[in-house]
């Protein structure tokens, strides 16, 4: 099955080649107006057309492959930014849908097999959840735990794991004063990180060397490192610099970041999804942590 998807995908790619060139420049051209002087990045994993739903919302790793969520789904893709290992194109299933009425999976993040995903019931914000997805097969575990709406009031745009320190971690939508801890064991609530500057629209993250890092989409689509035992916010560039926005999202969105130190020497992979919708970029940054 993976062998014949890959088979029609690099076939696909042969035959609309030519228009695929074409989007690539297009994007390219488009985004480099937005981008403005910005940080620069060392290389970009960039897919252009329908891949760029399946790559709209989050980004984690094991070190081995990435792993994208879309709006309902999941892929397993290589380092090689084409083989794809995994897909799920209905990971909301019918008994997450029914019980929870969750509508949209948001920033995810990798630990011990598992996909950890945050699942929205958009505007409705009933149901915030956190399923378990098995990282060989992208299959929903049935493991899924609703998460407290006192503290997440309006859904769950992500979620990280903090292996280190036991912990799960997540935010306000808007804008974030503290980060809500929650067990990584029990999924209970334990208490929230104060942050030592707001932090507006965050996308998604990953724990690294007791730093939690940021992907946001605010104004300038910025990458922050928070250290989580003091709650110091530390901004560390930004992705775009075209201000200001007339219209919401108006020159892309940013997304969701993913941390893991690579052969080149790159560290803070962030995902942001170009002006006009029709691509998507996996960043790839060094920093020195
Ligand atoms: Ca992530």
């Amino acid at each position: 099955m993976l062998a014949f998807y890959n088979f029609a995908k690099s076939l696909f790619y042969k035959v609309f080649a030519v228009i695929l060139a074409a989007l690539m420049t297009l994007s390219n051209g488009l985004n480099g107006f937005f981008n403005g002087d910005i940080y620069k990045y060392e290389s970009n994993s960039k897919v252009v057309g329908l891949e760029t739903l399946e790559r709209a919302q989050g980004v984690t790793t094991d070190g081995e492959y990435w792993y994208f969520s879309g709006k309902t789904s999941l892929v397993k893709i290589g380092f090689d930014n084409q083989t794809v290992y995994a897909y799920n194109y209905k990971a909301l299933t019918d008994e997450l849908v029914e019980k929870y009425g969750s509508k949209h999976i948001g920033g995810i993040s990798y630990y011990n097999g598992y996909i950890y995903a945050s699942l929205e019931d958009s505007k409705v914000w009933a149901h915030p959840v956190i399923a378990l997805y098995d990282a060989e097969t992208l299959e929903f575990t049935g493991e899924a735990h609703e998460m407290p709406t006192e503290y997440l009031s309006r859904g769950i745009p992500w979620v990280s794991v903090d292996s280190a320190n036991g912990l799960l971690y997540a935010s306000y939508s808007k804008t974030a004063e503290v980060i809500y801890c929650f067990d990584l064991k029990t999924f209970e609530y334990v208490g929230d990180l104060k942050l030592s500057d707001p932090i507006d629209a965050i996308q998604g993250g990953e724990v690294y060397n007791g730093k939690l890092y940021v992907g946001t989409n605010d104004s300038t689509r910025a990458v922050y490192a928070i250290n989580v035992k003091t709650g110091m916010v530390e901004k560390l560039f930004d992705r775009i610099m075209y201000q200001p926005k007339w219209i919401d999202n108006f020159g892309g969105e940013g997304e969701d970041v993913t941390v893991y130190p690579m052969e080149d020497g790159t560290l803070i992979h962030a995902l942001d999804v170009g002006a006009l919708f029709i691509d998507s970029n996996l960043r790839h940054y060094k920093w020195d942590a």
